[in-house]
């Protein structure tokens, strides 16, 4: 065998069902190797007390996106994809959007000429399709899915980007036709604007109305309806940024009835409230997305449903937009709530945040983390193989993480263009410190060690008809919960930290 040219050696290797000490050799860019005491290693990484997980997988991301209303989201695919890898992802799947009129297979190219110079780590797309005309869906839509674009996003809300039912029921006639997974933004557009029309003529135009205009019920009933949609036609479907537990009760209502329904949920609805949005003058609006922030027991069902399995999925839906007129004061210094544009960063801090409050207080395991982090998207959306998990063959996306490290967020410490960051002062414990993407050192010592253009672009397969995927998130199981040694007691407060 010739000689490695890396082996990370002494970690506590995390996957999505197993824990082990030993090494893990690379060789060209592949794990070769996983045992003890590997040599004959050009480099080697010593990760004594850390923990080495796959890479994450940020399956939901807005990178160098207009939205509808026409302002472009703050980050380029150098800035998001090393974003990113300073949160411990090495693959992350954005959108390719279509705006109406726009022809898809255009838009695709139009992605990849903005990400192949800049993107630091891999990347693969989902479509977005807010023009479901003939050439579409009988000749654009197939022929991308069968290129290796395999999951596409509706929204059932957003004036210039919503479909109506029989719009949604065409497009899943081609996901049925061509094996494609649905992802859809779920929330009743007539209920927004309606209760929004009224919020405005009584004179209610500040940020914290966003969120009283985005009822729950109109999440949980467009969730049913997409339910019903796609199991009419028999596709798949994901029903991204979960919010409520009305909308996530429906989710899991269909997965106990065997459809093939999964669910993301984000971190605005574990560690953000509507009260967040409740700031002097404009300041809420850093924190208006959709659907928005709710409250505290919504972030208990949350927490919740990525503990029982309800959600496979928990993304960061990065679309930053800066607080000044290039993003979120885009209609003046003091928009009313309907014109201010919807997202917030996550990129860098989704897994930290997931980390330290969910394996750091015992509401998640380590294996479950880790499904969250990156196991489970790679499966879902035709990654597996190749990327979510630490096994030979497979590429070598290494992440490590000191568990032991605490971190009080700044917005100066993020490496994304947003500006500010909604997270801003919160002391997290665990960070990513070493971040390998395909046995390349990207991110080391606080330093970015990638040259724009390094990352690929990662073809998907299709879901797989065949085998469903269930419930992703492995149960609970606290006896397979190695590793958590390496956990500081949430009780001993004080470790060591910067
Ligand atoms: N809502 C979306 O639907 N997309 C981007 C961000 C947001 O808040
Ligand atoms: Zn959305
Ligand atoms: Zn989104």
């Amino acid at each position: 065998m010739s000689e490695l040219d890396l082996v990370v050696r002494n970690g506590t290797v995390v996957t999505a069902v197993d824990t082990a000490s030993c090494d893990i050799g690379i060789r060209a860019g592949r794990i070769v190797a996983l045992g003890e005491g590997l040599s004959g290693a050009a480099r080697e990484i010593d990760a004594s007390g850390k923990l080495v997980l796959p890479g994450g997988i940020d399956s939901h991301c807005h990178i160098d996106q207009l939205s509808g209303m026409g302002i472009r989201t703050a980050d380029d695919f150098h800035s998001g994809t090393v974003s990113a890898a300073f949160g411990g992802n090495t693959t992350v799947i954005p959108f390719a959007a279509q705006h109406r009129g726009q022809s898809l297979r255009a838009v695709v190219e139009e992605y990849h000429e903005r990400a192949t110079p800049k993107a630091v780590i891999d990347y693969a797309f989902h479509l977005i399709i807010s023009d479901p005309n003939e050439q579409v869906l009988n000749q654009e839509l197939p022929a991308l899915i069968r290129d290796g674009y395999t999951s596409f996003k509706v929204f059932m809300t957003y004036e210039k980007m919503r479909l109506d039912d029989r719009q949604l029921l065409d497009v899943l006639g081609v996901a049925r036709r061509e094996g494609a997974l649905m992802m859809v933004h779920a929330e009743n557009d007539d209920v927004i604007s309606w209760i929004s029309a009224k919020l405005l003529e009584q004179g209610h135009r500040e940020p914290k109305f966003h969120a009283v205009s985005h009822a729950q019920i109109a999440e949980s009933e467009a969730t049913h309806r997409a339910i019903r949609l796609s199991e009419l036609m028999d596709v798949p479907l994901l029903v991204v940024h979960v919010s409520a537990e009305g909308a996530m009760n429906e989710i899991r209502r269909a997965q106990d009835a065997g459809l093939r329904v999964y669910g993301e949920t984000c971190p605005q609805y574990l560690f953000l409230t509507k009260e967040d949005l409740d700031l002097p003058g404009a300041n809420g609006a850093m924190f208006c997305c959709s659907p928005p922030p709710r409250d505290v027991n919504s972030q208990e069902a949350m927490w919740r449903g990525l503990r029982n399995g309800t959600f496979q999925v928990f993304s960061s839906d990065h679309a930053p937009y800066r607080f000044d007129e290039t993003g979120k004061l885009a209609a003046g210094p003091s928009p009313n709530f309907k014109e201010i544009a919807n997202g917030l960063p996550g990129l860098e801090l989704r897994l930290p945040l997931l980390f330290s409050e969910g394996v750091g207080t015992g509401r998640l395991t380590l294996n479950q983390f880790v499904a969250l982090a990156s196991t489970n998207a790679a499966r879902l959306y035709g990654l597996e193989g190749r990327k979510g998990s630490i096994a030979v063959g497979m590429d070598a996306d290494l992440a490590i993480w000191d568990p032991r490290r605490t971190v009080t967020v700044t917005a100066d410490m993020m490496h994304d263009n947003t500006g500010y960051t909604p997270y801003e002062g919160r002391t997290l414990d665990g960070w990513p410190e070493t971040v390998i993407s395909r046995g390349r050192v990207v991110v080391q010592d606080g330093r970015l060690h990638a040259e724009p253009g390094s990352g690929e672009f990662l073809p998907c397969d299709p879901p797989e008809p065949a085998r469903p995927l269930g419930r992703l998130v492995p149960e609970v199981d606290p006896a397979r919960n190695f590793g958590a040694e390496l956990i500081p007691d949430p009780s001993q407060a004080g470790t060591a930290g910067d």
